[in-house]
């Protein structure tokens, strides 16, 4: 950055005063908001980790069916670039993309944001650790997708069961009795620090110490307050589709250029092809191999926008 400005200065030496002041002007700016940039959004160093979401233009009914989003853009992970590399996961078991791959699409309204989730799996199956008590076995187990919100893009470590703002989702497929999950950590003083024990003894941490974890499940509360929620599950031919409403409370739902904010989003695909024991592999979209399920400095980042002739559809109601 100092180069830059060194660059600037060097370079407009020669120019009249008025020009001048422009290009030290534009260098300010230039500054100003690439320090905005690195203070308030989410800290992925991936340039694909950044989805820019456009208001809605069709009403979208929560049925699991995807039609009416085929005029959102929206973003595949089929490579291996993608997968989350710990516990014992990586890319290794990957078989391709019709093992698993996925496609989400994100738009929004005044009112809420959607998400339409495309994940192609080969084996997709009914949910066994989410409905096992306990901490040995869970939703993080089972075929289903994960989404993380930073509401406020406030990029905080350790947000708790019962925070409105910030979240780890778990949605789990299941043709008839899908479920909900809404983070999965208590504040416990002196609580020693949560590690995963890899099959050969070796321990990752899992948690920050002062910790606990617990099975946060909401299927039946995710429609009334915070959230209002709705989502739905639809087996396809290749594998199932997630469609989510919900409300994002603490979020400016607003355009970026006009009074909105960056918010912290995070994607991953748990794949599970045995229909028992832990998970085959994982999706991640932002790439970050850390505790992202504990660290909103960890998300991808999300910016809505309007498009011109989108914005006579404001005031259209959501089914
Ligand atoms: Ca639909
Ligand atoms: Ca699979
Ligand atoms: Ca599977």
């Amino acid at each position: 950055m100092l180069s830059l400005m060194g660059d600037e200065i060097v370079a407009v030496r020669e120019l009249p005063v008025r020009k001048v002041r422009r290009y030290a002007t534009a260098a300010f700016v230039l500054l100003a908001l690439m320090t905005a940039t690195k203070c308030s959004f989410a800290s992925s160093p991936y340039s694909w980790a950044t989805y820019y979401a456009p208001r809605r233009t069709a009403t979208i009914t929560i049925d699991g069916d995807l039609s009416e989003w085929d005029s959102v853009k929206g973003f595949t992970m089929d490579q291996e670039k993608f997968f989350f590399v710990g516990q014992g996961m990586s890319s290794k078991k990957w078989t391709g993309p019709k093992d698993l791959s996925a496609t989400f699409k994100v738009v929004w309204d005044d009112q809420y944001i959607y998400v339409a989730v495309h994940v192609v799996d080969d084996k997709v199956n009914e949910p066994f650790g989410s409905l096992v008590s306990g901490m040995d076995t869970g939703s993080w187990d089972d075929d289903g997708v994960e989404l993380m919100f930073d509401n406020d893009g406030s990029n905080m470590a350790r947000y708790y069961i019962g925070d409105p703002l910030h979240h780890e989702f778990h949605f789990v497929y299941s043709a008839t009795h899908p479920l909900v999950f809404d983070n999965f950590w208590k504040y416990q003083a002196g609580a020693p620090q949560p590690m995963f024990t890899l099959p050969d003894g070796k321990k990752e941490p899992l948690a920050y110490p002062d910790e606990v974890m617990a099975k946060n499940e909401i299927t039946q509360s995710f429609a009334g307050p915070p959230y209002y929620g709705k989502f739905a599950f639809k087996r396809t031919p290749d594998g199932y589709n997630l469609e989510v409403r919900m409300a994002l409370p603490g979020a400016q739902m607003k355009p970026i250029y006009d009074g909105g904010h960056a918010i912290g989003f995070d994607v991953a695909i748990n794949d599970n092809d045995e229909g028992k024991g832990p998970l085959k592999q994982q999706l991640h979209w932002s790439g970050m191999n850390d505790l992202y399920w504990r660290d909103c400095k960890f998300f991808g980042t999300l910016i809505l926008y309007d498009s011109v002739s989108g914005a006579s559809t404001t005031s259209s109601t959501a089914k």
